[in-house]
């Protein structure tokens, strides 16, 4: 078998960035105070969520990303009214409705339940629709409306038999305390895996991710993952709230309006190539990217290197993690012609990433929510990638 040469001083640039490395670190950060909080290398500042100034929403730097979890400052930021700055001594969870004991707890009285830890997604619904594309290309525009973290709470199951919920309960409106007065009817059926989380990544949830109380509920779209939490109402039949049906209903081609459909689908993006990671030479290079499903753990990632024609197996890293990043990798040769280079997703449940001229034949008119389709990028003779369509086969 044929060795392959990966370490050329032109990959490394390109792996670690274009800037060169200024002096030493060490000696760079010895002048400084040690700050009380640790912050990354100062050679990293141009990894962040708001590039270019772009205000709102934040978007992961996925191409940028090294592993399955995203760091706390690199978390996407979705708000429909700012950031409220709640005190924790202060918040209350009401817990009301169809139950037999309504009640008012405080965060140490949920701390005190049994707590979990485990890692999900949280993805937006809107991730990859075409409205933040026109920000820039790149995987950050594409698909950064998601992130991974390991969340740390209490099972949401507890907290509904510590207030003894009623059979007849069978929804829940979990209300926020921020200025958009946010709230969202969720089927206790499928609340199985909830959680109220006060840790994210080891540390108390950040601001932006819904300090100090947030639902979370595994590969469930983003809206459903209500932050600052305040009040929960179990009810029989869901209120039809502002953001349950003006917001994240979806229209089909008779008109008809589907509010409800919570299941983040079966996807997956490459980020290296990509056009953060742009190909300096001809040679070897390791393609890197993501999957991730909310309904059920990624069963295989394949990858296409000429728009769709054909398809190879990739390695996965975390293959069992359902609602969870998968991270995916596989050897690429480029021999300086131009390569379209897309990944397609299954899951264990069944589910393939379609093609974006599939997904628009069954979803048309309405392509704003929930858009899995195979992404590819385009790799040009001079190694500059941008997006590009891939055709099925
Ligand atoms: N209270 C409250 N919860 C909210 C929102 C909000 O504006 N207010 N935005 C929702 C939306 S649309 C998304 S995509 C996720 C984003 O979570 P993140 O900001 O932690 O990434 O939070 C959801 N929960
Ligand atoms: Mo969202």
């Amino acid at each position: 078998m044929k060795r392959t040469t990966f370490l050329t001083a032109s990959l490394l640039a390109t792996e670690f960035g274009t800037r060169p490395l200024k002096g030493d670190a060490a000696s760079d950060t010895a002048e400084e105070a040690p700050a009380p909080y640790g912050r990354p290398s100062p050679h990293e500042s141009d990894v962040v969520r708001r590039p270019r100034g772009v205000p709102s929403p934040a978007l992961t730097p996925l191409a940028a990303q090294l592993g399955t979890i995203t760091p706390n400052g690199l978390f996407f930021v979705r708000d429909h009214a700012g950031i409220p700055n709640l005190d924790p001594a202060r918040h209350r969870l009401l817990v009301h409705g169809l139950v037999r004991k309504p009640l008012v707890f405080s965060l140490t009285d949920i701390a005190r339940f049994p707590s979990v830890s485990r890692n999900a997604f949280i993805e937006c619904a809107g991730n990859t629709s075409p409205g933040w594309r026109g920000l820039g290309d790149g995987v950050q525009f594409s698909h950064g409306l998601l992130s991974n973290a390991q969340w740390t709470g209490v099972p949401l199951r507890l907290i509904l038999d510590e207030v003894g919920a009623e059979r007849d309960g069978t929804w829940l409106v979990a209300e926020s305390a921020d200025g958009a007065g946010y709230d969202r009817s969720l089927p206790v059926a499928n609340l199985g895996d909830a959680l109220l989380v006060y840790g994210q990544n080891g540390e108390m949830l950040r601001p932006e991710q819904g300090y100090p109380l947030r639902l979370i509920v595994p590969g469930f779209e983003g809206s459903a993952q209500v932050k600052w939490l305040r009040r929960i109402e179990v009810v029989r039949t869901p209120v039809y709230s502002r953001e349950d049906t003006a917001q994240y209903a979806t229209l089909d081609a008779s008109g008809i309006s589907h509010p409800f459909v919570f299941t983040m689908p079966v996807k997956s993006v490459v980020t290296l190539p990509s056009p953060e990671h742009p190909l300096p030479e001809r040679g070897a290079y390791e393609c890197r990217g993501f999957a991730w499903s909310g309904r059920a753990a990624i069963r295989q990632v394949e990858i296409t290197t000429d728009g769709g024609a054909s398809w190879s197996k990739a390695t996965l890293d975390d293959a069992r993690a359902a609602q969870s990043l998968a991270r995916f990798t596989f050897p690429l040769r480029w021999d300086g012609s131009e390569m379209v280079v897309a990944s397609r997703a299954s899951d264990a449940s069944g589910d393939v990433q379609p093609t974006f001229a599939a997904l628009r034949a069954a979803r048309s008119p309405d392509l704003r929510y929930h858009l899995n389709a195979i992404a590819g990028w385009r790799v040009r003779t001079d190694g500059r990638v941008e997006s590009a369509d891939v055709s099925g086969s």
